[in-house]
């Protein structure tokens, strides 16, 4: 994505897209990453000369590297099963409760604390999350970016630096990891070999931006207030706010609430949704029909027939997700859809259900009432899961831009040059540039609540 930024105008276009493919082989399911960084080279050159370069990726996952800096096998994606039953014999040691109170992060099985104790590191000397790896190939220097470190379960989010204890406890040595770098922090420039192959003329710094795409996504919210919610909504929805202090309690540990850090001090406490996951397996297991005829069908179905837990992580690794998702209504005593649309419906009304109840419960849990809530990313072209939303959470649904992540990227480093000034005034900036979409509430959410009662008390 290519970014034009001044202090009155912000334009993205997109570039180059390719793929990213997950390979299952043998030992299990890879991320094919040398083929990511094939694709940012790609991309370099379709964009040209520019003034900065940032990079920015899901999180938690990681490639390991030699004494000499060479990576050492493809790294492993984070719906593989081998964290299947570590975080149990983790809580053996340090105590599930003890571990939230120090690092306030969701239980989720692939954090990288778990990935881990479940790692044989083989020689490793090193570690880089995802996209400091990328950002390493392209310049040669090696951090470990704030919100994206704190993905891993071993950053304490009050101090915002590693947890010294929660690693000793738990057998992971922390010299694996690069220092740590700041959103902002420039983080070096493209190495000669990197400007031979992408026709760029030096020097092209690289800076530091949030890396976790969804702290990039939440910095570009185009929130006019605070009291926001907001709903990142792609392969995951992360549905949650934005506040100044983390949330560390017994009652927010029960509703796997996650404390992640974002720009500027912030703290994203969210949840993780499946999001359209759901759908996309299942419309890969469909043979790729046509989207749009599918949201039509799913627009006509019944409402609110069946719902599943979007929230469960029974439905994390890839695979039959249609029958899954059969199977799922059939055990709570529901109708089970049958039909692509009928499916398709009971996954959106599942999402917008799940929606409800991560800012209904984060608003209670960090008492933060909001009045508004913020969809961004590639769900905003979904139209109906945005009205859903609106629907099943009885607020109005603000939905864009699309691109948040790469916006939010863009303006980190428009901030570190000096061309727009602090979060507010990104967002005054994202408002004035972007079309955004109004939904407001309809129909009254007794039969939302009455549709979580179907889900038990989850
Ligand atoms: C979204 C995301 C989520 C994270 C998941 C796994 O792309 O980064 O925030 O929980 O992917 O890394």
């Amino acid at each position: 994505m290519a970014g034009r930024v001044s202090p009155e105008s912000l334009e993205l276009t997109e570039a180059h897209r390719f793929t990213n493919r997950p390979v299952r082989v043998p030992e299990g399911l890879r991320w094919d990453v040398l083929a990511l960084y094939a694709g940012v080279l790609d991309g370099l050159k379709a964009v040209g000369q520019v003034d900065s370069v940032g990079i920015d990726s899901w999180a938690v996952d990681y490639g390991l590297l030699n004494a000499d800096g060479a990576l050492l096998g493809n790294p492993v994606h984070y719906r593989d099963a081998r964290t299947e039953g570590v975080a149990e014999k983790v809580w053996a040691s340090v105590p599930a409760a003890e571990l939230y109170a120090a690092t306030g992060l969701q239980y989720a099985p692939f954090n990288t604390l778990y990935q881990l104790v479940a790692e044989r590191l083989r020689g490793a000397e090193r570690l880089l999350l995802i996209p400091d790896l990328l950002t390493y190939w392209l310049t040669g220097e090696q951090g470990t970016e704030l919100t994206n470190a704190s993905t891993t379960q071993l950053i304490d989010p009050r101090t915002r630096d590693w947890s010294h204890d929660v690693a000793e406890r738990v057998g992971i040595d922390l010299g694996l990891f690069a220092p740590l770098r700041q959103p902002g922090d420039f983080a070096g420039e493209l190495l000669p070999a990197v400007l031979e192959e992408t026709g760029l003329t030096g020097p092209v710094p690289v800076t530091a931006v949030a890396s976790h795409d969804t702290a990039s996504a939440v910095a570009a919210v185009p929130a006019g207030t605070e009291r926001f919610a907001y709903i990142s909504t792609g392969t995951w929805s992360l549905a949650g706010l934005e506040l100044e202090a983390p949330v560390l309690t017994e009652e927010s540990r029960a509703a796997n609430f996650t404390n992640e850090l974002g720009l500027d001090g912030t703290v994203r406490y969210l949840r993780n949704i499946m999001g359209l996951w759901l759908l996309q397996e299942c419309v890969r297991a469909w043979g790729e029909p046509d989207l749009g005829l599918l949201l039509r069908e799913a627009a006509a179905a019944p409402a609110l027939r069946s719902v599943v837990d979007a929230g469960d992580a029974a439905f994390l690794a890839p695979g039959r997700m249609p029958e899954r998702i059969a199977e799922a209504c059939r055990a709570s005593g529901q109708p089970v859809p049958g039909t692509r649309g009928e499916i398709t419906r009971c996954i959106l009304d599942s999402l917008a259900l799940a929606h409800r109840r991560a800012i209904e419960d984060a608003q209670r849990l960090a008492d933060h009432p909001v009045d508004v809530v913020h969809i961004v990313g590639g769900g905003t072209r979904n139209a109906l899961l945005c009205q859903l939303t609106a629907d099943a959470c009885g607020l109005p649904v603000v939905a864009g831009p699309t691109e948040a992540a790469a916006l939010g990227n863009v303006l980190v480093q428009a901030r570190a040059h000096g061309l727009v000034g602090d979060r507010t005034d990104m967002r005054r900036l994202l408002v004035r540039s972007l079309p955004l979409t109004r939904y407001e509430p309809q129909g009254g959410t007794d039969r939302w609540r009455a549709a979580q009662e179907r889900l038990g008390a989850r």
